[in-house]
């Protein structure tokens, strides 16, 4: 197995300028016919190497003559090597591929009764040989045959040219996609589905007729979806002045689907949990997702389809600015800074592991064994972050003159992080050749502060990763702000309107008389990835949550306190670890009166302040086991879950008057999705799940049952549950019996229910997670059941999964023998907590290790899992 290496970019020898292809469907044994015109690019080169995978070849024709193996062509088990001595020809390649065998849902396959197709990153290699990389663009017309009248809808990517029946009663639609596009963005689907119809018309004049598909009978499932791509047609038009380019847009819902959405040109393909939502069954939460998802994947058709990258080293240029732009539309649609904090949250949990771990790499890789490791939160959501603080630095009206000569220069090109970088820098007349150095390096840089007598001092450390061992200083925008002592908030850096750029290892900034004792408000709005080290004293901590006027900044002093709350008891447990020190009701002792009264300091500050419901329910928000792991070296994680437990039911008794009062003040209105009831739902949820913690420490019983009862939607529901399964394990049970009848029928909400039970603190969850495998919703060949179940166990059941004895661990690996065989890419995702064994102290790291080891011996293992054992265990 060879590493790819950015370094190593060559243009391809060949381009293949049209494509027309035939499926006759059939489960078994699908027959493609595959018609190129393919052209020379470079000079010399006579053999055209075209990629193909699990494809069983039938025939070859150049230039309507029947080639000959080992004359014309070899084939080999990675593709078809063509001897091509021309500038043009005409290839006609016959293949077979077996769709209802393709478990690993990238390529072809066929599942419940429905056709779909998966190709990025390397997947239409799986359907046809082809040059399988995202700069060989061409134009695609599609026929699709199928005997069985039962798939009433076959789609693919573009316009519509025919829809016929055959004299042998077969039906026959073609398809012609107008504009060029790499492989990956080719779409099949093939089923039966029920339809919803609209049209937005562009601000272009052009007509566009909008089509959701989703099962039978959930058609009053898809109204939000559709109601979310017209808000992000408009949006996109307003924002970017980018229209979309087709005559219609579809957008089809499936069960079995690797990822969240594909945006194939013009015929979308979507987890069904990202389209389908009703009150009763959908979340706030899901809502929110949904409205976000169908933005992202509306937004590729300019960020990635009309520009798309150069090979997928590039992935970033697309997914970063994607996300980025889906992340804006967000915080127009929504609360912004609801959007912000669950933004930050998933950096500070997911990216900042990452960034620590085995697989760190910068947001633009340089080495790549399997292209779908790297569909990541790295290149993702630290891209978009990468994106931010550009906008952030050339101003949103620069940003958008850079987006504006981006396309104007490489619309219909497969183009290159540096290309955008440079577009920014032409249109802005700036120089960002430091700011790339964001591109190329990997790890999170830390931020340190000191208050010294007349000056700010700010330190920024680069620490080496395993991929990287030399760092370099970064380019580094830190919002920043002082407190006085009476609380008066003042700029420090004038010049850039409170965002002062870090660009050396170490800068001051002076500080004025009245601000030499004042307090930092630092990292506002989270102005960069990057780590803050501030020795802020507790009173400091409450200073700047009673006084800095932005909320983000109260919220992430909130997280502060809490977190070094947790530290002070995580410490204190390690004088302990022999007392068998569960003894919740003793958490008191770990503390002094002084933290204890900055608890209590903290909710007397949410009773009298008057904030907006969204933003004390953060407040109230202790910051997750996951996020506070990365702040811990040599972890040991049960004594840290003990720590997190006991500030919870700290914080539960505190803020039990005040939880109390704001439940009471709750106005139940019949459930809308508009942001005024989000929030207050949102502190619902947060305020039940502490009082019913306060009431059990306080032996009291609850009235969850009859709430969850009166519950008319699924996030008043779910909220209930999650308050049960935290405090109350006899009603949680009943509740989760009361749920699967309900909603036993429904596979996208029974992933709910799934995750619920596997995140449950209970000491038979092994035995528990056996019988949920047995059960009828169950499948190990649906990643949304695996995720809910095994995922949600081995990312959030921090008891189960981290058991002392190792049972936890061996009991995932054993799972991931299983699934790798069946779909690696999801196996891979699963993996993804073991893989920071390093970081946990060492009867913990020993017991993970001789588990990874035992898979890394598995016979036939994925590239998928072997380039992440690989090196973790290296
Ligand atoms: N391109 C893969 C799915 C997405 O990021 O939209
Ligand atoms: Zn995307």
């Amino acid at each position: 197995l060879v590493a790819k290496r950015r370094d190593d970019y060559r243009p391809s020898d060949f381009f293949i300028d049209t494509v027309d292809i035939s499926f006759i469907l059939s489960p078994e044994n699908t027959e493609v016919c595959n018609i190129m015109e393919v052209t020379r690019n470079i000079s010399g080169c006579d053999i055209l190497k075209l990629d193909g995978e699990q494809l069983n070849f039938v025939s070859l024709m150049i230039n309507g003559r029947l080639a000959k193996e080992n004359i014309d062509y070899t084939l080999h088990e990675n593709g078809l090597d063509i001897n091509l001595d021309v500038d043009h020809a005409t290839l006609e390649i016959k293949n077979t591929i077996s769709p209802i065998n393709n478990t690993s849902l990238e390529g072809l396959y066929y599942v419940s009764g429905a056709y779909c197709t998966q190709c990025e990153a390397e997947g239409f290699r799986k359907i046809t040989y082809f040059l399988d990389r995202p700069d060989v663009l061409s134009k695609y017309r599609v026929t699709i045959i199928c005997d069985r009248p039962e798939l009433t809808y076959l789609l693919s990517n573009g316009n519509k040219l025919e829809d016929t029946l055959l004299e042998d009663g077969r039906r026959k639609v073609v398809w012609e996609d107008p504009h060029r596009k790499p492989a990956y963005l080719f779409a099949l689907v093939a089923g039966h589905f029920d339809r919803l119809e609209d049209s937005f018309t562009t601000s272009e004049g052009r007509e566009v007729l909008l089509e959701v598909f989703v099962d039978s009978g959930r058609l009053h499932q898809a109204g939000h979806a559709m109601s979310s791509l017209k808000k992000a047609m408009k949006w996109d038009e307003d924002t970017f002045g980018l229209a979309y380019d087709l005559d219609r847009y579809m957008i089809v819902a499936v069960d079995f689907f690797n990822m969240g959405a594909m945006e194939n040109k013009g015929l979308n393909v979507f987890n069904s949990k990202f389209v389908l939502a009703e009150p009763k069954s959908a979340t706030d939460e899901d809502y929110f997702n949904i409205e976000s998802i169908i933005a992202h994947e509306y937004f590729h058709n300019w960020t990635g389809n009309r520009v798309t990258c150069r090979d997928w080293f590039q992935l970033s240029l697309k997914e970063g600015l994607t996300v980025f732009r889906d992340q804006r539309f967000s915080e127009d649609m929504s609360s912004a800074l609801g959007c912000r904090i669950k933004q930050v949250k998933v950096m500070r949990e997911h990216q900042f592991a990452e960034d620590a771990g085995p697989m760190s790499h910068p947001i633009r890789p340089d080495e790549v064994l399997e292209m779908n490791n790297f569909y990541t939160v790295t290149v993702y959501d630290k891209g978009a972050e990468v994106i931010r603080m550009l906008h952030t630095l050339l101003t949103p009206a620069g940003f958008r003159r850079g987006m504006d000569l981006y396309f104007a220069r490489h619309d219909g090109q497969a183009v290159t992080c540096d290309d955008f970088v440079q577009a920014m820098e032409d249109a802005n007349d700036a120089n960002l050749s430091q700011f790339k150095l964001w591109y190329s390096q990997s790890g999170t840089p830390e931020v340190k502060l000191a208050l010294e007598q007349n000056q700010l001092r700010l330190t920024q450390t680069n620490k080496p990763t395993p991929d990287q061992a030399v760092k370099q200083a970064l380019y580094i925008p830190i919002k920043l702000s002082m407190l006085d002592e009476k609380g008066l908030e003042h700029t420090v850096d004038e010049e850039h309107l409170g965002t002062f750029v870090l660009s050396q290892e170490a800068a001051t900034i002076s500080l004025p008389e009245r601000l030499q004792h004042g307090v930092p408000v630092i990292l506002t709005d989270f102005s960069a990835p990057v780590k803050i080290d501030y020795q802020y004293t507790l009173d400091e901590i409450l200073h700047v949550l009673r006084f800095a006027q932005s909320h983000y900044a109260k919220w992430d002093a909130s997280q502060m306190l809490y977190s070094r709350l947790i530290r002070l008891a995580y410490d204190s447990n390690e004088d302990n670890d022999n007392d068998n020190n569960s003894d919740n009701n003793n958490d008191n002792n770990k503390y002094n009166a002084g933290q204890i009264q900055s608890l209590t300091n903290l909710i007397e500050y949410l009773e009298q302040a008057t904030l907006p419901d969204d933003v004390v329910a953060q407040i109230l928000c202790i910051p997750s086991f996951e996020t506070l792991a990365i702040e811990y070296t040599q972890l040991n994680p049960s004594r840290l879950q003990s720590a997190h437990q006991e500030l919870t039911l700290l914080l539960a008794r505190t803020a039990k008057d005040c939880c109390e009062r704001r439940l009471k003040e709750q106005r139940v209105l019949p459930y809308r999705y508009e942001q005024s009831e989000v929030n207050r739902r949102t502190l619902f949820a947060v305020c039940i799940r502490l009082h019913v913690l306060a009431l059990s420490q306080e032996g009291k019983g609850n009235d969850l049952l009859s709430a969850y009862a009166q519950a008319d939607n699924m996030t008043d529901k779910l909220a209930l549950l999650k308050a049960a399964q935290q405090a109350d394990i006899n009603a949680f049970d009943a509740l989760m019996i009361d749920f699967e009848e309900e909603f036993g029928h429904d596979a996208v909400v029974m992933d709910k229910w799934f995750a619920l039970h596997a995140t449950a603190p209970r000491d038979d969850i092994l035995s528990r997670l056996d019988l949920l495998q047995a059960h009828s919703q169950y499948s190990v060949k649906n990643p949304n059941k695996v995720r809910a179940l095994i995922g949600s166990f081995a990312f959030y059941n921090t008891q189960g999964f981290h058991a002392a004895d190792g049972s936890g661990y061996k009991y995932v690996v054993d799972f991931l023998m299983k699934l790798d065989a069946i779909n690696p890419q999801v196996a891979s995702r699963i993996i993804t907590p073991l893989l920071q064994m390093n970081r946990y102290e060492s009867t913990y790291k020993s017991l993970i290790e001789s588990q990874l080891s035992r898979l890394f011996t598995q016979k036939n293992l994925s590239k998928d899992l072997f380039e992440k054992l690989s090196k973790t265990l290296a």
